[in-house]
């Protein structure tokens, strides 16, 4: 199903389903390749969310600041390719968004354990605000917080779960948007975990 959650929002229930099997093989072999791990903000703060990314680009933070890099921080080699399956399930969402021709450079793969969470925020770190971002849900269900272009607009709350996929694109691409922390759980497939892919065009 297509369901407009916002003017540039759009929600397709369900719809990284039938690449479910795929999908996880593909995040298996990305995982061996680039673990997991917890980045530390410019505050210096540790994220409770780990994180990795496949793709020519990669997203990282530490104390100098957020970025895009090429090169894993911690193995100093290029971060995994992005897999032709990966890239496929991205454009494919996105064009049934509205969003023709979408070609992500970057996936950036988050790991929520119970308790973890994602305070609001803006993703600004790409050249190009008019690509979409298209993020793929996995595993446990998540409570999202959906809020506004100013950080004091008041969120309204979706739930997200396995096979959800979302493309933010033209004004939803700015918004304020975060994670409530996981509740508890065990999903038949991913166990006490959620994992999100985020699709991006980062350069
Ligand atoms: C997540 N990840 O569920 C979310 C999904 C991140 C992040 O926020 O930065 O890794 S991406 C959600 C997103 C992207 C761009 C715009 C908006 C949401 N939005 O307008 O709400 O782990
Ligand atoms: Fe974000």
């Amino acid at each position: 199903s297509r369901e407009a959650i916002a003017e540039g929002a759009v929600l397709l229930r369900g719809f990284a389903g039938p690449f479910e099997v795929e999908l996880i093989a593909d995040i298996g072999g990305i995982v061996e390749q680039a673990p997991f791990r917890h980045m530390v903000t410019p505050g210096g703060h540790q994220m409770s969310v780990a994180m990795t990314n496949c793709g020519s680009a990669g997203w990282v933070t530490d104390r100098a600041g957020y970025r895009y890099d090429g090169v894993d921080p911690e193995s100093r080699k290029p971060w995994p390719s992005m897999r032709p399956s990966l890239h496929a399930l991205a454009a494919q969402a996105a064009a049934e968004a509205g969003f023709a021709g979408f070609s992500p450079d970057a996936c950036l793969i988050n790991r929520y354990q119970p308790g973890a969470r994602m305070s609001l925020h803006q993703d600004k770190d790409e050249r190009d605000f008019g690509a979409p971002i298209v993020s793929v849900s996995l595993g446990l269900p998540a409570i999202f917080l959906f809020g506004g272009l100013q950080r004091s607009d008041k969120p309204r709350r979706f739930r997200l779960e396995h096979g959800d996929v979302v493309v933010w694109g033209g004004p939803a691409r700015l918004a304020f948007h975060g994670v409530a922390p996981l509740a508890d759980g065990d999903h038949a497939v991913l166990g006490r975990q959620r994992i999100n892919l985020t699709f991006r065009k980062a350069r």
